[in-house]
């Protein structure tokens, strides 16, 4: 009898899908939470790894007995039935208590990185107001005012996106709210996604320490032009390079209020 299935298909489909699944080990793309640029980011992807490792080495060992198992006891001809069993104190009491001491064991660390992210900005921390429109994000720094006392106010369209100017090196507290719909923040090497939600602030802190332009986007859909809502952060090595742009923005009045 021919057979009409070939095994060189699946191993096709299969080699196809690990080729695909290995290019997202590239590293170095614009917005690869992989690639932390600031403590944060870099807290965040320790607290996945911390999960992730763990559940790596027990998906491998569980999977090894099962393979072995299905292969070693097989159904052979001739072979007896081995004597049946039923329950085992022992081994019931350790994967009960394994499992157990595991979560217990990552639960303390984890828990405490949790507190650490989800903390209010410190007091010297620098403010600036992150406002989502449809469809683009407006950035205040209520610290720096115009000769009218307006705050630095920056503000693009979707076609140029707006630039967030930080320093490195400095904790900022952001202040993220909405002026119609949810939108979502989102610097991936900077930190997690935080939701712009119209009536209600949401406060988050970063630190940048490696002086760069790291892009981001909305990450909430928002309507129409969601795709085109981005922004891009500009870190400064230097406070002084900061304050430089500062006192340029506020001079030729791009900055001020709108
Ligand atoms: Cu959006």
């Amino acid at each position: 009898m021919k057979r009409s299935f070939s095994i060189r298909w699946p191993l096709f489909g299969l080699a196809l899908l690990v080729g695909l699944l290995a290019v997202a080990c590239e590293t170095s793309t614009p917005q690869n939470t992989f690639a932390p640029a600031g403590d944060v980011a870099d807290k965040q992807r320790q607290l996945f790894l911390m999960a992730m490792w763990p559940a790596v080495a027990i998906l491998v060992g569980v999977e090894v007995v099962l393979v072995l198992s299905l292969i070693l006891f097989r159904r052979r001809r001739g072979r007896q039935l081995p004597k049946q069993v039923h329950g085992n104190t022992p081994l019931e009491v350790a994967w009960t208590l394994a499992p157990l001491l595991l979560l217990l064991g990552l639960a303390v660390p984890m828990v405490a990185l949790i507190f650490e992210l989800g903390r209010n900005p410190k007091a010297e921390a620098l403010p600036i107001r992150v406002i989502g429109h449809q469809w683009v994000w407006e950035f205040q720094y209520p610290t720096f005012a115009d000769g009218q006392g307006r705050p630095l106010t920056i503000i693009g369209t979707p076609e140029n996106p707006p630039e967030l100017h930080i320093p490195a090196g400095r904790e900022i507290a952001l202040e993220i709210t909405s002026a119609d719909v949810i939108h979502s923040f989102w610097v991936p090497r900077l930190g997690g996604k935080l939701d712009a939600i119209p009536g209600r602030v949401n406060r988050m802190w970063i630190v940048v320490n490696e002086p760069g332009v790291y892009p981001g986007q909305c990450a909430e859909f928002c309507g129409l032009l969601h795709a085109d809502m981005r922004l891009k952060v500009v870190v400064h090595e230097t406070e002084a390079d900061f304050e430089g742009w500062v006192r340029e923005m506020l001079s030729s009045g791009s900055g001020g209020g709108r």
